[in-house]
């Protein structure tokens, strides 16, 4: 019998396709999203591996369900949806798919700054609209991104590449994270900073971390009043990073000038969310790593990590480098 492959959304053929030589392989290919719980538990109970989305909460009840499981494979580099100890104590592999989509997510966040600072999407509307009657020297005006101040909150791989973009600006780039990068200092001129520092001397406050315990709700209200007024909040990161009241607040109420936002608390979202009634809201659903070149490598990617461990042999992008250690 061939080992058991269960995906949790569906992908495209030539990545499945891939797959079934060596393997039985099933997917859930309904708009429906996550899985429902309990077809996700029987799946898991069933499976040699899991190729999961952000979306799909892998916890301690899924991986005990997971009796014959060796490898949960994650399209992301983010991995806060599974509970990585548990996994490790059962030995099951995590694996993520960092580095190959760090460049992508970079230009996305640099073009979500640039369009809430340039009102590119409402312009876009104000024209396609049919508004475009007349002319006056304010018509849709912005803020500029030159030679301004970016705050990065969080400087990993991907708070480094949008760095690296600000340089182009010529924009001043200040950074906070739990440990300094010298490398990257040196490289871009970026200077460490406390955070209370960051956010009230930025024009530009970037949120590129990851989700933890430490980071869950960190941009309270407080936080968002000690941001200049005419700043940009821009969130590429993980949506409970931050307070949605709060920033909803600091927006209409004229704390901050605008913020642009792919992540949200509780994601999807609906059209009714009350961020996006905001006209200084610009607002793209979770779409990152989202280029057609970058989401065929992670998909590939997962597809070569289970292999690999099915095949007894170590991942690529591995998670718990301690997992056969349990
Ligand atoms: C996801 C992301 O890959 O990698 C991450 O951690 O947030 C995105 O790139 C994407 O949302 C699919 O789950």
């Amino acid at each position: 019998m061939k080992p058991y492959i269960f995906i949790t959304r569906k992908l495209p053929d030539e990545v499945v396709e891939g797959l079934q030589d060596s393997y039985e392989v099933s997917m859930w290919d309904k708009e429906e999203m996550p899985v429902p719980r309990e077809r996700l538990l029987e799946e898991a109970g069933k499976a040699d591996a899991l190729l999961t989305m952000l979306s799909d909460r892998i916890d301690e009840e899924v991986l005990e369900a997971g009796r014959n499981l060796k490898v949960v494979a994650n399209l992301a580099v983010g991995y806060d949806n599974i509970d990585v100890p548990a996994a490790t104590q059962r030995g099951i592999a995590v694996c993520n798919t960092p580095d190959v989509l760090t460049d992508t997510t970079a230009d996305l966040t640099f073009a979500l700054l640039m369009a809430a600072a340039r009102r590119i999407v409402e312009a876009a509307d104000y024209i396609k609209g049919d508004k475009w009657k007349s002319w006056s020297p304010l018509l849709l005006a912005g803020l500029d991104i030159h030679h301004k101040k970016i705050g990065i909150v969080g400087m990993g791989k991907i708070g480094a590449a949008v760095a690296k973009r600000a340089t182009g600006f010529e924009m001043d780039i200040l950074y906070h994270n739990r440990s300094r990068n010298m490398e990257m200092e040196e490289a871009v001129g970026a200077q460490y900073v406390s955070f209370d520092e960051l956010i009230t001397e930025s024009d530009f406050i970037v949120c590129m971390t990851p989700l933890t315990e430490q980071t869950r709700g960190m941009f309270t209200r407080d936080v968002f009043r000690k941001m200049k007024k005419t700043a940009i909040f821009v969130n590429a990161a993980r949506g409970p990073v931050v307070d949605e009241g709060a920033l909803y607040d600091a927006l209409v109420e004229g704390d901050i000038a605008g913020a642009g936002l792919d992540v949200f608390e509780k994601e999807p979202i609906s059209a009714s969310h009350p961020l996006l009634k905001l006209n200084n809201v610009t607002a793209i659903p979770h779409i990152g790593s989202s280029s057609i070149e970058t989401r065929m490598t992670m998909m590939n990617l997962c597809a070569y990590n289970i292999s690999l461990v099915l095949s007894e042999k170590e991942p690529k992008s591995l998670v718990n480098k301690d997992w056969k250690n349990s």
